[in-house]
């Protein structure tokens, strides 16, 4: 049977079952998830602007543009109370899906639809004119100090960069190797950002700043060009394997916002982050778009039954990874 409106959408379940619980969760993915590039205005332009590329006043749009989400007016203050602004709405949006949008086999279509989102969102609202930019990191860790000097973190250009160290010596959360941050950010356009939403599962008015933790250790084994390229050699979805938490672990570390698995979009990186994440998955595909662009695999939210499609078009039992 077909899976309309689910992340799924234009596959063949098998055997006769569709994931129905994502179905729930995200029947407002629509069928531009998935679907190829060439067809998809959208996602292309995404996928063919790096950061790095922009020119200065380019950057400064970009950025100028989040700068004006984070002052429109919330349109979902029934579901997110604690909600000041179109920014925190995508924000809540993020904190409220986590629990069905992480470690299940449409992780990678939902928050590429969300990174879309907030694009469309950035050009609507506030009427930015360029793409949304993707953040291509694999440049940023070429020796052991040089994601401190990232273009994407420049106090002028970009996003600014660490937070002062915090001992965070006797409260480890996740025992991050390297951490050199963990206070707010001291310098850049979200210096003075004060976050309503998280940390965690929080959707109340709790204001907070926004947090960054750099661990070089991290961002240099996670973020390699080697790292990408063992994931490019992935034969299916189901072994396909972005380093995906590189950013949210090596950037965020032990006490950043981005390593909140609930709240990291309160660092405006994260939709950088996953707009190369969707490129990755993208060259991916092209490496062998017959089989790969309808090949998705992983558990749903309600069986967690493993799932694969091995460009079939028809779900099956993934066996290796996840
Ligand atoms: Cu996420």
């Amino acid at each position: 049977m077909p899976c309309a409106g689910s992340p799924y959408h234009g596959f063949t379940c098998y055997p006769n079952h569709c994931p129905s619980s994502a179905v729930n969760q995200c029947s407002y993915l629509s069928s531009q998830s998935l679907q190829s590039p060439i067809h998809n205005p959208e996602r292309m332009r995404i996928l063919t602007t790096p950061r790095r590329a922009l020119t200065t006043p380019e950057k400064r749009d970009y950025i100028s543009a989040v700068q004006c989400l984070q002052s429109q007016p919330s349109n979902l203050t029934s579901l997110l109370p604690g909600s000041i602004s179109r920014f925190e709405d995508f924000l809540g949006t993020h904190i409220v899906s986590t629990n069905s949008v992480h470690f299940v086999g449409h992780f990678q279509p939902w928050h590429q639809y969300l990174v879309a989102t907030y694009e469309r969102e950035l050009r609507q609202k506030c009427g930015y004119k360029g793409a949304q930019p993707y953040w291509d990191w694999t440049l940023d860790v070429t020796t052991n100090s040089s994601i401190f000097s990232a273009p994407v973190l420049d106090p002028d250009t970009g996003f600014g960069g660490n937070g002062p160290y915090v001992n965070n010596a006797f409260t480890p959360r996740l025992a991050i190797p390297g951490r050199t941050g963990g206070g707010c950010i001291t310098s850049g356009p979200f210096a003075n950002l004060t976050l309503h939403l998280g940390p965690g599962t929080n959707v109340e008015n709790n204001p907070h700043c926004l947090t960054r933790d750099i661990s070089p250790l991290v961002t240099n084994k996670a973020l390699s060009f080697a790292a990408v390229n063992a994931t490019l050699d992935a034969a299916d979805f189901c072994s396909f394997d972005i380093a995906h938490g590189g950013v949210h672990l090596g950037i965020g570390g032990e006490l950043g916002t981005i390593a909140d698995v609930y709240s990291s979009p309160g660092d405006p990186l994260f939709y950088l982050h996953h707009a190369q994440m969707d490129r990755l998955w993208w060259k991916w595909q092209q490496m062998d778009p017959e089989r790969r662009l309808k090949d998705i695999a992983g558990p749903d939210t309600g069986s967690r039954i493993r799932l694969i499609s091995k460009g079939t078009g028809r779900l099956q039992e993934c066996h290796d990874g996840f």
